[in-house]
């Protein structure tokens, strides 16, 4: 027998349409993961909830977020994937998780400071402040290696380490503590209209972000809106954030290297790259786009998926929560 394969797991919300940062970022690492490592991957449909989500709409929204997950290549017969709220484990490490993390640490969080954006902290959920410790129970749950994210979760993850090592010298070694997997290239895509700015579901300008399931006009038509910066060339650096921008989501999208991209439109206009980068985006989105569309007309089969994941994964929750109540004298 070979050594054993590392176990690596991640989460993606179920909110709103997920767009090519979410591909670039995280969706796409996790392809060429499923391959190599032991995955486990979830629709964080505990973590969304956290800001408002209409129950008429939610249950769908989780499924379609379960059937970008396939769509996007993700093979259920090679990785778990499951949704958190099928394995309460989740919620009751939370708690425990709860009892050693620190007001003063959740505070520091700018994934916080950025979703209250500058509202009264009477008025803001409790489920918003503590979901990094609901994170970190995601992680150590599974006894997790490598968490593959993107840029902004790095904060959570570092989170997840502190968490997990007060434990483990608390209350004897229980945890293994995790490392997070960025990418080097792609690990913050920003937005279309306003390169300062990360894409983002949540942003409220749709040109902002390329949806995955956006048709190819839409695409075509937010890619000749993006904004660019001031000159005509095409090269990335600190003063060109937003052709940064596009060399960068272009070269992860296409396998070229950027260097590469720079020399091919040297001397060339905007619109002649901007043209080459919507046939790019649009050639990765339609298989994504098929593939979709096949899924959307076989739920049973999505259902299917999600009870195996939660067979396999409910236990493997189980044994870590169990030795951690054990621990702690539950
Ligand atoms: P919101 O912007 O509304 O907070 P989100 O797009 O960040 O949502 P998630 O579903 O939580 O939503 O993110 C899923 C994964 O995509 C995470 O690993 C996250 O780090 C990554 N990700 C999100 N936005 C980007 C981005 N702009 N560039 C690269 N990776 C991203
Ligand atoms: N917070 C993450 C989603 C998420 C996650 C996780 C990622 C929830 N639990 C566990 C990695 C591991 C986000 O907003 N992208």
């Amino acid at each position: 027998m070979g050594k054993e394969r590392k176990r690596v797991l991640s989460g993606i919300q179920a909110t709103g349409n997920l767009h090519i940062g979410n591909y670039i970022g995280a969706l796409r690492q996790f392809i060429g993961l499923q391959d190599g490592y032991d995955c486990h991957f979830f629709v964080a449909d505990l973590h969304a909830i956290t800001v408002p989500q209409d129950p008429k709409e939610y249950a769908s929204r989780i499924r379609n977020a379960v059937n970008i997950h396939l769509a996007c290549g993700l093979d259920p017969d090679k990785i778990t994937l499951f949704r958190q709220s099928d394995v309460p484990a989740h919620a009751e490490l939370a708690w425990l998780l709860n009892t050693i993390a620190t007001m003063g640490e959740l505070k520091r969080m700018t994934q916080f400071k950025d979703k209250a954006g500058g509202k009264a902290e009477a008025s803001l959920g409790v489920g918003l402040f503590d979901y990094p410790v609901l994170m970190a129970a995601d992680i150590l749950l599974y006894q997790a290696d490598l968490v593959p994210v993107g840029e902004d979760q790095k904060q959570h993850i570092e989170l997840t380490r502190d968490l997990a090592e007060r434990f483990n010298r608390r209350f004897g070694k229980t945890f293994r503590v995790p490392k997070p997997m960025i990418p080097k290239l792609g690990a913050r895509v920003m937005g279309l209209d306003d390169p300062s700015a990360k894409m983002s579901k949540s942003a409220e300008t749709e040109g902002s972000r390329i949806e995955l399931t956006d048709p190819e006009d839409v695409v075509r038509r937010k890619v000749s809106r993006a904004v660019t910066d001031s000159g005509s060339d095409i090269t990335s650096g600190k003063d060109k954030p937003a052709v940064s921008n596009l060399l960068t989501i272009m070269s992860t999208l296409s396998g070229d290297g950027v260097p590469t991209l720079e020399k091919r439109f040297s001397g060339k206009g905007y619109k002649e790259f901007k043209e080459a980068l919507a046939d790019v985006i649009v050639t990765t989105l339609r298989p994504i786009q098929r593939t979709l569309e096949e899924l959307e007309g076989n739920p049973s089969y999505v259902d299917e998926v999600l009870e195996k994941g939660a067979a396999k994964a409910r236990p493997e929750a189980e044994k870590t929560l169990a030795a951690a109540k054990s621990a702690m004298g539950l």
